[in-house]
């Protein structure tokens, strides 16, 4: 087993009956664990909600620690719809080019220093400064506010020890509570300003409706960045071949992002909360009981991924649910892209290879499943090309 793969742990259960089941805090999970069904589930947003209450979709479990609703993660259709469309417009930025050049330069000077250092540990030095920086276009706010970020370390709305920490929420959620207010005194052209100042319903959103926003722009684009950076760093180490023909055939780029996006899936699942008692893969779901759709087992599913284990970097068809599916399916996803197709150009162009030197996985437990999602920790050494 190379030390890059992230094996799938699902196979067996989802070949054999679809599903498997997980406790979680007392509110056990079903999880969806065949393609076609997390499609079928997710369409279904009326059986299948995703406005219960604030942190019961996310699992673990996360109404012991938060009240604020992410908007627009954990709301249904109608008002999905109507927030939704306020937030289109401004998560589609990352496709202008003066924002995919600034990506370029934060990115170039990350690679550059990583080529100085004999021992790079991934996550920290690299990964968790690309992510912070890069979310600074985002929210169209000053690059040095991504160094508060940066010294929240690693594990800012999580401890180590435990996936929920809410002494380590309270971090996030008072400094965004913070920086509203700032906006409210002094507005700008920054994402809080923005989103203050828009209407749903013909009323402005209140600062609660402006925080769960955010609190999801901070939440949702962290890890799953950062893995999925880290895991692209490990890969091409393991592959040099595959960074020598993004070289020589760019035009592969998008494809490779989204066949490394399959592969790696960052966010392994998220739950719904079951509305009427139903069936889900002949499985009974009883009303307010909660499924969860596996995009990480839907991804490895060999009826719809020829090979599923490998990666394919120019893999033509491709519907993975890596960014998930139906009205939900990620905001972010443009400024993720542009993320990973703006570093597979510049290692593509500055690195010759790439050794790991020590790692510490990083494996999420669900139960009866073990999966690999990342690394706790990755030391590499990287090799420029002259
Ligand atoms: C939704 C994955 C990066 C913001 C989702 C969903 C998935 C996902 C699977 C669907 C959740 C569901 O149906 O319940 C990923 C992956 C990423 C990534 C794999 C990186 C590789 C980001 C970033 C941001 C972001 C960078 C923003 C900064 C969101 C938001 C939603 C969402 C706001 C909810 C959209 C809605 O409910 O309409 N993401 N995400 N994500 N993601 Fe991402
Ligand atoms: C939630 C979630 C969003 C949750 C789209 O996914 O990401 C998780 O990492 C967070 O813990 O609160 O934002």
């Amino acid at each position: 087993m190379k030390k890059s793969a992230l094996p799938d742990p699902f196979a067996q259960a989802r070949e054999a009956k679809g599903y498997g089941t997980i406790e979680d805090q007392n509110d056990p999970v079903t999880m969806l664990l065949r393609l076609k069904d997390v499609r079928k589930t997710a369409k279904d947003t009326k059986t299948f909600q995703s406005g219960a209450a604030p942190g019961r979709i996310v699992v673990p479990s996360e109404v012991s620690i938060r009240d604020t609703r992410q908007i627009p993660f954990e709301v249904d259709p109608p008002m999905h719809g109507e927030y939704r469309a306020l937030l289109e417009d401004w998560f589609k930025r990352p496709e202008q080019p003066d924002y995919r050049e600034s990506l370029e330069e934060i990115i170039t000077e990350l690679v550059d220093e990583a080529l100085q250092t004999d021992s790079l540990e991934v996550m920290e030095q690299f990964a968790l400064k690309l992510q912070s920086r890069a979310l600074t276009l985002l929210l169209n706010i000053p690059y040095e506010e991504s160094d508060t970020w940066i010294g929240w370390g690693m594990h800012v709305f999580r401890s180590e020890e435990s996936a929920l920490d809410g002494d380590k929420a309270a971090i996030l959620y008072d400094y965004i509570d913070a920086q509203i207010d700032k906006a409210i005194e002094h507005p700008g052209d920054d994402l809080y300003s923005v989103l203050l100042d828009s209407e749903i319903e013909g009323r402005k959103l209140t600062k609660e409706e402006v925080k769960g926003v955010m609190i999801l722009t901070f939440a949702g684009g962290r890890d799953t960045v950062i893995n999925a950076v880290t895991n692209s760093i490990a890969y091409f180490a393991e592959h040099p071949e595959s960074l020598c023909r993004l070289d020589n055939e760019p035009e592969i780029t998008a494809h490779a992002v989204e066949e490394l996006v399959r592969y790696f899936s960052p966010l392994t699942h998220m739950g719904r909360v079951v509305t009427e008692d139903t069936q889900v893969c002949e499985h009974a779901a009883k009303a307010d009981t909660r499924v969860s759709l596996c995009w990480a087992s839907a991804n490895r599913d060999a009826s719809t991924f020829e090979n599923p284990n490998e990666i394919v970097i120019d893999r033509k068809m491709n519907p993975h649910v890596g960014f998930g599916f139906g009205i939900h399916k990620c905001l972010g996803a443009t400024h993720a892209r542009q993320v990973l197709r703006v570093l597979l150009g510049v290692l593509a162009q500055k690195v010759k290879s790439i050794d790991i030197l020590e790692q510490k996985d990083n494996i999420e437990d669900w139960g009866e499943f073990q999966r690999k999602v990342g690394y706790d920790s990755i030391q590499v050494k990287f090799h420029g090309k002259d």
